[in-house]
C-alpha cells in the first residue's frame, strides 16, 4: 500500500486543523464546546450498565460489545480508509482528555472504568492485534483468544498512571501496529483463520475493522465519560 512515508507531523497539523474545525462548529450550535458533540445530554443510567466484567462496555444507548456481530465483507480496496481509520483514534483519544483535571480523569461513575482505565484498556490490547495479525500471516487455524475477562486491564491501574503517559504509550503501540500492517499485500488482507469467540472464519481485513470498531466503542465511551464528568463535578 501506497501509505508510507506519510509525513506524521504534518498530517497531525492537519488533524487538529480539522478538530479545530469541528469545535468552532459545536460553538456556532451552541452546544458545550467542553462537551464534544454535546453528548453530555445523553445519560446512561450505570446500573444498567454495569456489566460482568466491571461495567466497561457501555449499555444503554450503547450495544455491547460482546452482542455484536462481525459478518465480515470490508471491501481490500478500501483498506487505506480502515488505516485511516487505526491512525486517527489516538488523536481523537488526546482530544478528548484535553483540559480535564487528573480527578476527572480517574473517575468511576457507578463502578464503571474511568477515562484513564478505558485509555489503559485500549493500549493493553494492541499486544493481541498484533499477535493476530502473526497468526493470519503464519497461517494458523485460530486466533488467538481475547482475554474476555479483561484480567491485565483491571491488575494494570491505569488510573495511576499520568494521562500524559498512557497518551504516549498508546500512540507509541498504535504505531507499532500500523507499521506492522502498513505494508501488507491484498492477497495478505484476504488471509482467513477462525475467530475464537465468534465461533467463524475472519479475514484479516475483516479483523481490522473489528479493531477500528472496538476503538471507537470506547471512544465513545471516552466522548460520554467527558460529558458526564464534566457536567457533574
Ligand atoms: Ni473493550
Amino acid at each position: 500500500m501506497a501509505l508510507r512515508g506519510t509525513n506524521d507531523s504534518s498530517l497531525d497539523i492537519l488533524i487538529q486543523a480539522y478538530l479545530s474545525a469541528g469545535l468552532v462548529a459545536s460553538r456556532a450550535l451552541q452546544i458545550a464546546p467542553r462537551s464534544p458533540l454535546g453528548l453530555a445530554r445523553i445519560r446512561v443510567p450505570f446500573s444498567h450498565a454495569e456489566a460482568s466484567d466491571g461495567g466497561q462496555h457501555m449499555s444503554g444507548s450503547f450495544k455491547p460489545w460482546f452482542e455484536r456481530e462481525f459478518p465480515g465483507g470490508y471491501p481490500v480496496d478500501l483498506f487505506a480508509n480502515l488505516y485511516a481509520r487505526l491512525h486517527g483514534s489516538p488523536v481523537r483519544v488526546r482530544s478528548l482528555v484535553e483540559g480535564l483535571e487528573p480527578g476527572q480523569l480517574v473517575r468511576s461513575l457507578g463502578g464503571s472504568w474511568s477515562m484513564q482505565r478505558n485509555l489503559g484498556h485500549l493500549i493493553d490490547l494492541e499486544q493481541l492485534w498484533l499477535a493476530r495479525v502473526d497468526d493470519f500471516l503464519a497461517g494458523r487455524a485460530e486466533l488467538t483468544p481475547a482475554d474476555v475477562e479483561n484480567r491485565t486491564t483491571h491488575d494494570a491501574d491505569h488510573d495511576r498512571s499520568s494521562i500524559g503517559d498512557l497518551l504516549d504509550q498508546f500512540t507509541q503501540v498504535r504505531g507499532l501496529f500500523l507499521s506492522r500492517i502498513v505494508d501488507l499485500e491484498p492477497q495478505q488482507l484476504g488471509l482467513t483463520s477462525r475467530h475464537p469467540r465468534l465461533g467463524h472464519p475472519m479475514r484479516m481485513i475483516d479483523s481490522f475493522l473489528f479493531v477500528a470498531e472496538h476503538d471507537d466503542h470506547h471512544i465513545a465511551r471516552l466522548i460520554e465519560l467527558r460529558g458526564l464528568v464534566v457536567s457533574q463535578p
